[in-house]
C-alpha cells in the first residue's frame, strides 16, 4: 500500500460536513429588496419603503419545500445591498424602515417559526459584500459583520449553516479594498453555533465551480488544502505556485484523483455543493420562468447523486410566496423521484463475505457498515433477486467516515449465467445514483475496480424502472466548456478591472 492513498484516506469529514452530506438536498430562498426592484444585485441605494410583500407566506414556502424533498432552508438574510431581512441594530437600511408589517416584521423570525413546523432546518446567507455600509472598506465593518453574524446565531434557534458568498464587486463602487476578517467570522460562528457549517468561502463546503447546475462526472471530496484558499478569496490562488503549476483552480475538472492529488502535500474533506437557480435569475423577475421537470431532474441525479449537495434556489415573488408556476413545477419533480424510487427490489442473496466487525449482508442493509471482501485487487459483491426484474439504477454510499476509497468500478446485470456490463463509474462517496438503460436481470454484481483502501459500503440499492428516466441534453459537454470558458473570461476581465482601478490609486478587494 502506498503512504500517499494512506494519506488520502486518513481524510474525513467533520460532523458538520457529514450532517449536511447526508442532508443532500436543501433549498435556497433569494428574497429581499432586488424583488422589488427587479434586479440580481442593488446598489445600496435602494428606498427601504419600496420593500414591501402583500401576502407573505414562510409556511407555503416551507411546505412546498417539504414535498420536494428538501431537508433545509437558506435565506438571503442580507444580499449584497446590504438590506437585512431582520430589524437588525447595526444599520437602518432594513425591514424596520418599510411598510411590511408597519415596520414590525421580521421575515427570518417567520422562517425560523416555519421551519420548525414543517421539520425543516434554517441557514442563512449574509453576503460579505456590502453595497450600503458607509464603513465598507474599513476595519471598521469587520466589526459591523460580525455583529450581523451574532444577531442572527443568537436570535434564531439552531442554524445548519452560514453562506457568505465571495462574489464582490466594490471595484465597481469605488471604494477601497475591504479586508475580510474571515478568522474572526469563522471563530464567532464556531463559538456562537458549533454545529453550523461554514459554506461558500467557508472551511466547510466547496462551491462546485458554476451556477448552472453542472456536475462533474468524478466528483471527491479529498481535494488539495489549496482549494480552501481558492474559494475565499480569489486573488490567494495566485501566491499558491503549486496549484498553477498542475493547473488546478476551482472549475478543473479533475479535483482529487490520484494523479491530482500526487502534486500536493496537503488535503482537505471539502464536499462540493451545486448551487443553482429554478430560473435563470437568483431574484424573482417576472418575465422569466421555471425550468422543465427533465432538467431539473438531471440536476437532482447528476448533484444528489453525484457525491455533491443540492441547493437549489426557488426566489418568491412580489406577492412574497412561491409563484405558482415554480409550485407547479416542483411538484412534478417531487412526483417524477417518487416514482423514480418507488420499487425497490429485494435482495433475495447476496455474496458478502468477511463482512467488517462481523456484519452481515442484513446488518448492512439495516444501516451497518460492509466491507468486502478482497478478490486479488478487485472487489466484488453479487446480488440475486427472487425473480427477474427490470432494473435501472443502483444507489451506492460509502461510509464516508473511512473517507472516500472507490475510485473505478463497474455494474453488471446478471442473467441466468451471463453478465453484462451496464455502468461504469469512478467515484461514489456519500451518495451515487448509477443510472443505466433499462434492464431485466435476476442479479447485478458491483465490481470495485480500483480503490485507495479496501472500501467500506454503506448503501447499495437496487431500484426497478418507471421507465421514466429524464432525457440526456446532446450538448451537456459543449454547455460545461463554455461556462468553464466564461468564468475563465469573468476572472480575467476582474482583474483588469481591479488593476485599472489600482492604476487610478484605488485599491480593490476582487
Ligand atoms: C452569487 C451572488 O452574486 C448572486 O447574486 C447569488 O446570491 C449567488 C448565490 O451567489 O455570488
Amino acid at each position: 500500500m502506498e503512504d500517499s492513498l494512506l494519506q488520502y484516506v486518513s481524510v474525513v469529514p467533520n460532523a458538520n460536513q457529514k450532517h449536511l452530506e447526508k442532508m443532500g438536498f436543501y433549498a435556497f430562498v433569494h428574497f429581499g429588496m432586488n424583488t422589488f426592484y427587479n434586479r440580481e444585485w442593488g446598489d445600496g441605494k435602494e428606498d427601504p419603503r419600496r420593500f414591501c410583500p402583500t401576502d407573505l407566506d414562510t409556511d407555503q414556502w416551507c411546505d412546498v419545500l417539504r414535498r420536494v424533498g428538501a431537508r433545509g432552508v437558506i435565506l438571503t438574510a442580507k444580499h449584497h445591498d446590504g438590506f437585512c431581512l431582520w430589524p437588525t441594530a447595526t444599520t437602518e437600511h432594513c425591514i424596520r424602515n418599510s411598510p411590511y408589517k408597519d415596520g414590525k416584521g421580521d421575515i427570518v423570525a417567520e422562517l425560523a417559526q416555519s421551519c420548525r413546523k414543517f421539520g425543516l432546518e434554517l441557514g442563512l446567507y449574509l453576503s460579505p459584500w456590502d453595497r450600503n455600509a458607509d464603513c465598507y472598506g474599513s476595519d471598521a465593518y469587520n466589526d459591523v459583520y460580525c455583529a450581523q453574524l451574532e444577531e442572527l446565531l443568537t436570535g434564531y434557534g439552531p442554524l445548519f449553516t452560514v453562506w457568505l458568498d465571495g462574489a464582490c464587486g466594490s471595484y465597481m463602487d469605488g471604494k477601497p479594498v475591504q479586508k475580510y476578517d474571515f478568522g474572526r467570522y469563522f471563530d464567532l460562528i464556531h463559538r456562537l453555533q458549533p454545529d453550523c457549517a461554514i459554506s461558500n468561502c467557508g472551511p466547510d463546503v466547496r462551491w462546485v465551480g458554476n451556477e448552472a447546475g453542472i456536475c462533474r462526472a468524478s466528483e471527491w471530496n479529498v481535494v488539495p488544502a489549496f482549494q480552501f484558499d481558492l474559494q475565499k478569496v480569489q486573488d490567494n490562488s495566485q501566491q499558491q505556485a503549486d496549484g498553477f503549476a498542475v493547473n488546478v483552480d476551482v472549475v478543473s475538472e479533475d479535483l482529487g484523483s490520484r494523479e491530482v492529488l500526487s502534486h500536493f502535500d496537503r488535503f482537505i474533506w471539502y464536499p462540493a455543493e451545486v448551487d443553482v437557480s429554478i430560473r435563470r435569475g437568483w431574484f424573482y423577475h417576472p418575465n422569466q420562468k421555471p425550468r422543465s421537470v427533465n432538467n431539473l431532474l438531471n440536476i437532482y441525479y447528476a448533484s444528489v447523486g453525484g457525491n455533491c449537495m443540492l441547493l437549489l434556489n426557488i426566489p418568491p415573488d412580489c406577492r412574497g410566496r412561491i409563484a405558482d408556476a415554480d409550485v407547479k413545477r416542483l411538484d412534478a419533480l417531487a412526483a417524477r423521484i417518487d416514482s423514480a424510487f418507488a420499487h425497490r427490489i429485494e435482495i433475495a442473496r447476496a455474496d458478502c463475505p468477511d463482512a467488517k466487525d462481523g456484519m452481515s449482508w442484513q446488518d448492512m442493509q439495516t444501516g451497518g457498515t460492509y466491507s468486502p471482501r478482497a478478490v486479488a485487487d478487485t472487489y466484488r459483491i453479487e446480488m440475486r433477486f427472487d425473480r427477474p426484474y427490470k432494473a435501472d439504477k443502483v444507489v451506492l454510499a460509502e461510509d464516508i467516515d473511512y473517507s472516500q476509497r472507490i475510485e473505478r468500478y463497474a455494474i453488471y446485470a446478471i442473467d441466468g449465467a451471463r453478465e453484462r456490463c451496464v455502468y461504469r463509474g469512478t467515484t461514489v462517496g456519500h451518495k451515487k445514483i448509477a443510472l443505466f438503460r433499462p434492464t431485466v436481470c435476476d442479479g447485478l454484481a458491483i465490481v470495485v475496480e480500483q480503490c485507495r483502501l479496501e472500501p467500506y459500503l454503506e448503501t447499495v440499492e437496487v431500484y426497478e424502472t418507471d421507465n421514466r428516466q429524464p432525457r440526456q441534453n446532446p450538448f451537456g459537454k459543449l454547455i460545461r466548456w463554455i461556462h468553464k470558458l466564461n468564468y475563465q473570461v469573468y476572472v480575467a476581465r476582474t482583474e483588469r478591472a481591479k488593476a485599472r482601478e489600482a492604476k487610478k490609486g484605488g485599491d480593490t478587494n476582487k
